[in-house]
């Protein structure tokens, strides 16, 4: 499988397959403009890092083990084709299915400014089937270079029309959470999801003092994330998504989840995710396509 991958995709020295320890395939990608690897289960992005950046720019955890059929901690999920718990069997994984099942590679190539691109799509299975009897196909397109930006398509190719939730549920790399803040979404509604579900309305910037779990609604707004500590800025800009949640665990859930990369890995990371969840899932109608793009930029000052 390695071999026909490298031999139909890989681009020499720029985009390789390889086995990693666990027996999953992982696409390197390796240009003049960034580094990062992508897990084919799951489509899931592990880690990006631009030339210009001294630091990763997606956080992954140390402590993340990748196995097949396990979701990996950090990097980029892909949370399809329900965000959160299933609304009516709590047997589903929560974010949905799509991040822990095999995708396919369909397409990759060089941009014309150098970065590598990359499409895969999911693999349906009898267990997907299953949890979502609907014909469609997922991609997902990824570009990185001096800027990463992902592309998360879902075509209806059914009669009938469906309705989605969806997230990137991207992991940043931050110097510490105490050192940051978050604009972009004042004046925004969100429900805060620490201790209930209560509707708030975010009040100048995000600063961060605890565990912090939101899921703004009705905002197609850019996030910047600046860090006083690494003295960088990132970009988080979106189209075809209305939610945006951010979450960082504090150190409490932290330990309990055991994976966030011992002792203090979860002071390292916040999640900024561009998401289309509760008043603003997405019906597909029948032969329809519904994209959700979204592109991050690094910068230092
Ligand atoms: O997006 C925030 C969130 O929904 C949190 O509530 C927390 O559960 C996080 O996702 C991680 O979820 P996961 O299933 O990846 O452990």
């Amino acid at each position: 499988m390695i071999t026909a991958l490298n031999t139909q995709f890989g681009i020499n020295g720029q985009l390789t397959f390889v086995e990693d320890a666990s027996g999953l395939v992982v696409a390197q990608i390796d240009n003049a403009l960034c580094r990062a690897s992508l897990c084919l289960q799951g489509a899931h992005l592990m880690s990006w890092q631009p030339e210009s950046q001294t630091v990763p720019v997606v956080w992954l955890s140390r402590d993340t083990k990748p196995a097949a059929g396990k979701s990996i901690r950090g990097g980029a999920p892909v949370c399809w084709p329900w965000f959160g718990a299933h609304a009516s069997d709590s047997a589903f994984p929560g974010h949905g299915f799509a991040r822990t099942v095999p995708w396919r590679v369909i397409e990759s190539g060089t941009e014309p400014d150098g970065a590598t691109r990359l499409t895969l799509r999911l693999v349906p299975s009898d267990k997907t089937r299953m949890q979502w009897p609907h014909d469609c196909n997922l991609d997902l397109t990824v570009i990185a270079g001096e800027t990463l930006r992902m592309e998360l398509s879902t075509e209806n190719t059914g009669a009938s029309d469906f309705v989605i939730g969806e997230a990137l549920h991207t992991y940043l790399q931050i110097g510490d959470i105490g050192a940051v803040r978050v604009t972009g979404l004042e004046g925004c509604e969100y429900w805060d999801k620490v201790g209930g579900s209560n509707l708030r309305r975010q009040d100048g910037d995000i600063v961060f003092s605890g565990e912090t779990d939101r899921v703004y609604v009705n905002t197609a707004a850019q996030c910047v994330i600046h860090d006083d500590k690494l003295k960088r800025r990132i970009y988080i800009a979106k189209s075809g998504s209305l939610s945006t949640v951010v979450w960082t665990p504090w150190i409490e859930k932290a330990n309990k989840m055991g994976d966030m990369g011992q002792p203090d890995g979860w002071r390292e990371m916040v999640c900024i995710e561009s998401v289309n969840a509760l008043e603003n899932v997405v019906t597909v109608a029948a032969g329809a396509r519904h994209t959700m793009i979204v592109e991050y930029r690094a910068e230092s000052v």
